[in-house]
């Protein structure tokens, strides 16, 4: 049967939803550069970093799934707070991100290290071609909301990911975003 979801944009939070699950900086930890940064916030508490929340429709015909994933605004050291990213354990499948709230960077790598960064405000809808790693930045200072609409069976492979990072950061110098080179990379 059909299935329908109500989505608040003022929270960006839909209801109802099957699971919620928080990522906080210890969650987050290696995948911020400035590992000093990343000690002194987890001394003074483990703050969340960005949520998601799922539904998978999974029906007799039909088995996509549905993620809003908000990131609250904030920086570790000068990197802005970020989702860990992944690539699809499956190559053939791709995904759809839609910018509801808040601005900031899409991060999109290849395993061939082709690189490229879209950026996002709200009514941004990218397609994610198969094989691409995809990671959100949110470099404002409201909480940027998205939706993602996936195949359930994607899987997600984070490993590439926590071991080097993407080719590059989104850093504040000059009290504005920057994309420099990794530093992780160097
Ligand atoms: C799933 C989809 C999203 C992310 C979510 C959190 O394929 O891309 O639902 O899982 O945005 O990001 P991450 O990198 O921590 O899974
Ligand atoms: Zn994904």
């Amino acid at each position: 049967l059909p299935i329908s979801v109500q989505f608040d944009f003022a929270t960006g939070i839909f209801t109802p939803f099957i699971d919620v699950t928080e990522r906080r900086m210890s969650d987050l930890a290696p995948m911020f550069y400035d590992q000093d940064a990343v000690q002194s916030i987890l001394a003074s508490g483990n703050r969340t970093i960005y949520e998601i929340r799922y539904h998978p429709f999974i029906t007799s015909s039909s088995d996509m799934g549905l993620g809003v994933t908000r990131i609250f605004p904030g920086k570790v050291g000068d990197e802005y707070h970020m989702t860990k990213g992944h690539f699809h354990e499956r190559l053939d499948q791709p995904e759809i991100y839609f910018c509801v709230r808040g601005e900031g960077y899409l991060l999109l790598e290849t395993r061939d290290g082709d690189f490229r960064t879209e950026p996002w405000q709200p009514g941004t809808i990218t397609h994610i071609p198969p094989q691409w790693a995809h990671r959100v930045v949110n470099t404002g200072a409201d909480t940027l909301v998205f939706v993602a609409s996936y195949h359930i069976s994607a899987g997600h492979d984070y490993e590439p990911i926590l071991a080097r990072g993407f080719s590059q950061v989104v850093v504040e110098r000059g009290g504005v975003p920057q994309l420099v080179p990794n530093p992780r990379r160097t």
